[in-house]
């Protein structure tokens, strides 16, 4: 009998069988979206697990990846390319056109794609996935009951791939240090520092299509609506801007800036419209239709910055005022705002408008 080499050996120690490895790579797909997808509204450390979950899955699937090309290489020949084999194909790659960018964004890496950037290529590259996924099971779906009962051992598989790509993950941190990539200091959240305590030098993002023309402040003002007993309309110079917060901004292109920002404390203008029992929620309109909610508590301790690290806001970063939300990513953080309105309910359609306003 001939002695299997080492890493052939390992391979046939970890390779689930033919059936539960295709459940496994959908469930790991699964699981990877989830979490991608949660991982974009997650801004306070108590989410980071969000995150190890989304990587250690991710480095799982490399695995599970690998074991499955193995499988079908044989028959992925020129001259037989039917539709569910150009699928096949094109899962394969775009899964790993996925799996390559968050690495690499792990790793340091980065990449200038005009607005966007390495993790924006990642996180849409994992939205395709899913999408090609279903065209492919449409071809080859097969019925999980026929997945053999092998119980312990596959189970024993799975504790070692899983617990194999665990070890990367954490392997990949000291790797990082070690050789002090640009992937060294991520925040938990995978996001790198930008332009810190330095006014209003940190990027500019303004993700979709909003783009307005600056705002002259003798022509703006803010409008305070909804749930209140005093409904009324702000002029920059009424304006009580001595609020002062420090918080962090983090975009889900994979930055974060950390300032002391100045302006009109949430608590105060509250305070002095006096917002109805049923008010809920607090909102914060922008000029361009952008729109985001926070609920009432924790808008209390929010600020409707005008200034960042003593400087006036610039018209990039939402000049006259935008909104600073301590432990919200980015993308809450509504810039140019002109009106806040207290509301009883969410309005469902913001989450339309993020990506909407603008066009
Ligand atoms: N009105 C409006 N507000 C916005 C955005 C936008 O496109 N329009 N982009 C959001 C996103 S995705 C981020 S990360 C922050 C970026 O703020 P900055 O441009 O000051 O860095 O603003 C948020 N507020
Ligand atoms: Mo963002």
């Amino acid at each position: 009998m001939r002695r299997p080499d080492w890493p052939a050996s390992i391979i046939e120690i970890l390779e689930p069988g033919p059936r539960v490895l295709d459940w496994s790579l959908a469930v790991s797909v699964l699981v990877i979206l989830g979490t991608g997808l949660y991982s974009l509204i997650v801004g306070r450390p108590a989410g980071a697990w969000v995150f190890d979950v989304h990587a250690i899955a991710g480095i799982a699937l490399v695995a599970l990846l690998a074991f499955k090309l193995r499988r079908v290489a044989p028959r992925v020949t020129p001259d037989r390319l039917t539709l569910p084999r150009v699928l096949s194909l094109s899962l394969a790659l775009l899964t790993a056109a996925a799996l390559a960018t968050g690495l690499w964004w792990v790793l340091g890496g980065s990449l200038s794609l005009g607005p966007w950037g390495l993790l924006n290529l990642h996180i849409g590259l994992g939205l395709l996935v899913p999408v090609v996924l279903l065209a492919h099971l449409r071809y080859r779906f097969h019925d999980p009951r026929d997945v053999p009962n092998r119980g312990r051992r596959t189970a024993l598989q799975y504790a070692g791939v899983v617990g194999l790509a665990g070890l990367a993950w954490r392997g990949q941190r000291v790797a990082n240090q070690l050789l002090d990539t640009a992937g060294a200091d991520r925040r938990f959240t995978g996001s790198r520092a930008e332009g810190s305590n330095d006014g209003n030098a940190f990027p500019v993002t303004s993700w979709m299509a909003d783009d307005p023309d600056p705002i002259d402040i003798d022509d703006w003002d803010l409008a305070v609506t909804g749930r209140v007993a005093d409904p009324t309309t702000l002029d920059f110079q009424d304006l009580d801007t001595t609020g002062q917060q420090r918080a962090l901004l983090d975009c889900t292109s994979g930055w974060y800036s950390e300032h002391d920002w100045q302006g009109l404390a949430v608590a105060d203008l509250l305070d002095a419209v006096e917002p109805a029992d049923s008010a809920q929620w607090v909102q914060c309109r922008s000029v361009t239709g952008y729109r985001w909610s926070l609920p009432i508590e924790e808008a209390k301790s929010a600020l409707l910055a005008t200034r960042v690290d003593g400087e006036a806001l610039s018209h990039g970063h939402g000049a006259p005022m935008r909104l600073v939300a301590p432990g919200r990513r980015g993308f809450q953080w509504v810039k140019w705002v002109v009106e806040v309105r207290v509301t009883k309910r969410r309005e469902v359609g913001e989450s339309v408008a993020i990506f909407v306003s603008g066009l």
